[in-house]
């Protein structure tokens, strides 16, 4: 049997005195210490332009670790890198555009140099750590390319990949100009995970308008990649958390000294708590008009209800995400300036990262979860604020119908972000929703987390990789008979 090998741009390293990791890699780090496995990617640090790796052909020597059981190599990007693969191509033109953003995305020749080059460098790298028998597992948009490149390197073990953001159909990823080879690169995956049903379709929709493949009757594609004719699987593995682990979490967070703090202050307000990173896809100035609506058109909620919305400060380098923070500034304050009392302050807006416990507890305390991203992969927050809730008095999620995390999380009241007025009623009909009513929809959903955990992602996707048959057999390299 062969290891696992889970390759993702950041590794989380374990490093002394840090908060402990999320549930994603908790699952990821499960699964590797019960194969023996390895973490490869980025170790977040950047290396001089002139040492001699960075020089064109040359092999990146990883770092290797060993920590609890589990092997990390990783290596360092050099600061031009950093500029085209990570900041350019990585999230100012795939992050945009798989969110349907085109008007945010841009496009330079050189930074899909550098992302393509970087891909190159990891498969090198990763390569001579490889056994035959390994099963690879890749993560998300920074690395689509990556089996490709291992694939011309000569590598044939089982490669799976799992985006973890939307994927749009051809209609939206035809704006890239490299649309065609970013399809052809994924042909070079046998398993390619999505997290919902909308993801399949819009990838399933690009492999046929924008490459003519016409995905067989189990969902998969066979197509060209680099001169030999491959199969790719495609499949839906919505994300889980660890639901158990965060409602305990939750449960002790209660009664820690910040959630008792919020609650004194709150003076017995309800409260509508939304949390993520400061990011435009999540809708953070739509879902302060939405509160802002609240406020003008129910003023029974006056001085009654509190918002606090904690982001955390993310991608300070790209243009658009300080633009947003200048953004979210001016709206918090205006809509205080507007509606605010001498013991009362409407919106509570903190732009930094709280602790893991914290953010726990914060949900706990909270009547409303407000989450509405205007394009999410899944949205774990959702999921953790359900899976924080007393469930003798359950508070309620008001859940945008673009997140992931809506095909599945039927209890919560689904409600299009860009519509003010509409999150407005949604947050009324939850600030005023009867007990049992409460109960019924966060049973459901509960019901829901605790099937559709991280830990049960993780083992359905590697499950469903495991299963494929091995890609060197004789079928997956022949060009098939034209008719
Ligand atoms: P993200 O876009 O980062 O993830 P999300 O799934 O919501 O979004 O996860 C965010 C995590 O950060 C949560 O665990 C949350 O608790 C934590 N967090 C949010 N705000 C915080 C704050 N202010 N301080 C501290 N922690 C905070 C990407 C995709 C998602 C997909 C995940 C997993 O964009 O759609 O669900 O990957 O696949």
């Amino acid at each position: 049997m062969g290891r696992v090998v889970v390759v993702s741009n950041r590794v989380a390293v374990p490093r002394r005195g840090e908060p402990a990791a999320g549930g994603l890699a908790v699952a990821l780090k499960d699964m590797l210490k019960a194969s023996g496995g390895l973490w490869f990617g980025w170790s977040g640090e950047t290396r001089p332009e002139t040492r001699p790796e960075t020089r064109a052909g040359a092999t990146l020597e990883p770092r290797r670790q060993r920590s609890a059981g589990i092997d990390y190599a990783t290596i360092d990007l050099s600061e031009a890198d950093l500029k085209g693969f990570y900041a350019g191509y990585s999230n100012n033109t795939l992050w945009p555009l798989f969110h349907f953003r085109l008007g945010l995305m841009e496009y330079d020749r050189r930074e899909a140099a550098s992302y393509r080059k970087v891909n190159r460098d990891f498969a090198q790298a990763l390569l001579p750590l490889l056994g035959p028998e390994d099963t690879i597992w890749i993560h998300d948009y920074q690395l689509i390319p990556m089996a490709a490149e291992l694939r011309a390197l000569g590598a044939k073990q089982r490669i799976g990949f799992f985006l973890h953001i939307p994927f749009p159909p051809w209609a939206v990823l035809s704006a890239l100009p490299d649309a065609e080879r970013l399809l052809r690169d994924l042909l070079a995956y046998d398993l390619i995970g999505v997290q919902t049903r909308r993801d399949l379709s819009g990838m399933l929709n690009c492999f046929q308008d924008g490459l003519g493949l016409v995905p067989d009757a189990t969902g998969g594609v066979r197509g060209e990649v680099a001169g030999q004719m491959r199969r790719a699987q495609l499949s839906a593995h919505p994300i889980g958390i660890d639901t158990r682990g965060f409602a305990t979490l939750a449960r002790k967070a209660a009664y820690g000294p910040e959630t008792q703090r919020l609650a004194a202050s709150l003076g017995g307000r309800s409260l509508i708590v939304g949390a993520e990173r400061l990011d435009y896809t999540k809708g953070l100035p739509h879902r302060m008009r939405g509160f802002a609506a609240l406020l003008a058109r129910f003023p029974e909620h006056l001085n009654k209800v509190t918002y606090l919305q904690v982001a955390a400060r993310s991608r300070n380098e790209v243009a658009s995400y300080r633009n947003l923070r200048r953004e979210l500034d001016q709206l918090a304050g205006r809509i205080n300036g507007d509606y605010a009392e001498f013991d009362w302050t409407p919106v509570r807006y903190v732009a930094r990262a709280v602790a893991r416990d914290t953010l726990a507890g914060f949900y706990r305390a909270a009547r409303v979860g407000l989450v509405t991203p205007l394009r999410d992969g899944m949205n774990l927050v959702a999921k953790e604020y359900v899976a924080a809730q007393d469930p003798d008095d359950p508070g309620v999620l008001v859940l945008s119908s673009f997140a992931g995390a809506a095909e599945s999380m039927e209890g919560a009241l689904l409600v299009n972000p860009l519509d003010a007025e509409a999150v407005a009623e949604q947050l009324d009909r939850a600030l005023k929703m009867p007990l049992a009513e409460r109960r019924e929809r966060w049973d459901s959903m509960m019901r829901g987390l605790e099937e559709q955990t991280a830990t049960r992602w993780a083992e359905s996707f590697l499950a469903e990789l495991e299963e494929l048959p091995i890609p060197e057999q004789d079928v997956f390299w022949e060009t098939p008979a034209r008719n």
